[in-house]
Formats: C-alpha cells, sequence, structure tokens
C-alpha cells in the first residue's frame, strides 16, 4: 500500500491499482452535513456573498436560486458568519470589536446579542448554540 497526498494505492498481484481518494469523499460528507461554509439557504452548497462596507448591506446569491439583502453591520464591524443555532444555514453575524459584542442575525430564532471579547481579539465563528 502506498500513500501520497491522500491518495492510497492497494496493489494486487498482477499490478491492478485500486485508488481510493479518501479526501474528497470524507471532506465532500463534512462540508454538506457538518460544516457548510457560507451556506446561507441551507442547501449543503456555499453561497456567493458579499458584505457592502459603504451601506452595512449582506448581499447574497443563494445556490438554491434567489437572492436577498440584510443590513447588518457597520464598516469596522468583522464578518463572522457561522451557523449559530445549528440548523445547518449560515446565520449572519458580525463582531464589534469597539465594545467586544457579537451581533447575530439567526435563522431560527433571529437576533440575539452576545458579549465576549476585546476589541483587539480575533473573533473565531464556528458552530455553537447561544
Ligand atoms: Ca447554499
Ligand atoms: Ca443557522
Amino acid at each position: 500500500m502506498n500513500s501520497r497526498n491522500g491518495i492510497f494505492c492497494f496493489r494486487l498481484i498482477l499490478s491492478v491499482c485500486f485508488i481510493i481518494l479518501l479526501g474528497s469523499l470524507t471532506s465532500a460528507t463534512a462540508v454538506s452535513k457538518s460544516n457548510p461554509i457560507a451556506d446561507f439557504d441551507g442547501d449543503g452548497k456555499s453561497d456567493v456573498s458579499v458584505f457592502r462596507p459603504a451601506d452595512g448591506y449582506w448581499y447574497i446569491l443563494k445556490s438554491s436560486g434567489g437572492q436577498s439583502s440584510i443590513k447588518w453591520g457597520l464598516s469596522l464591524d468583522n464578518l463572522v458568519p457561522g451557523d449559530y443555532d445549528g440548523d445547518d444555514k449560515t446565520d449572519i453575524a458580525v463582531f464589534r470589536p469597539a465594545n467586544g459584542v457579537w451581533y447575530l442575525q439567526k435563522s431560527t430564532e433571529g437576533f440575539a446579542a452576545q458579549p465576549f471579547g476585546l476589541g483587539n481579539d480575533v473573533p473565531i465563528p464556528n458552530i455553537f448554540v447561544l
């Protein structure tokens, strides 16, 4: 058995090689089930989105179709989208260094403000329930 760059090759007697792409199989499952990246509509595919600091709007092009926009955040906020309520849909969220508060717009529970951290901290968005 040889291993190089996540590809495992099992050699049989007749030099037949079966290749198992472990990385691609496992990561595709992990992304769609437990760690979607900017998946606002929850279909397991990342959505194209932008934040416009000039007006504080998020613009989202959903992979399932359609667009949406929401005013959420200020120009100096850090963008910290993540699935904070655990429904497999990314929630719009910002961390405001000026006061150390996380402002969340959860897809199932709506608005939440959670003080945590100081102005110079680096926010680390992740999946958890507040
Ligand atoms: Ca999506
Ligand atoms: Ca969510």
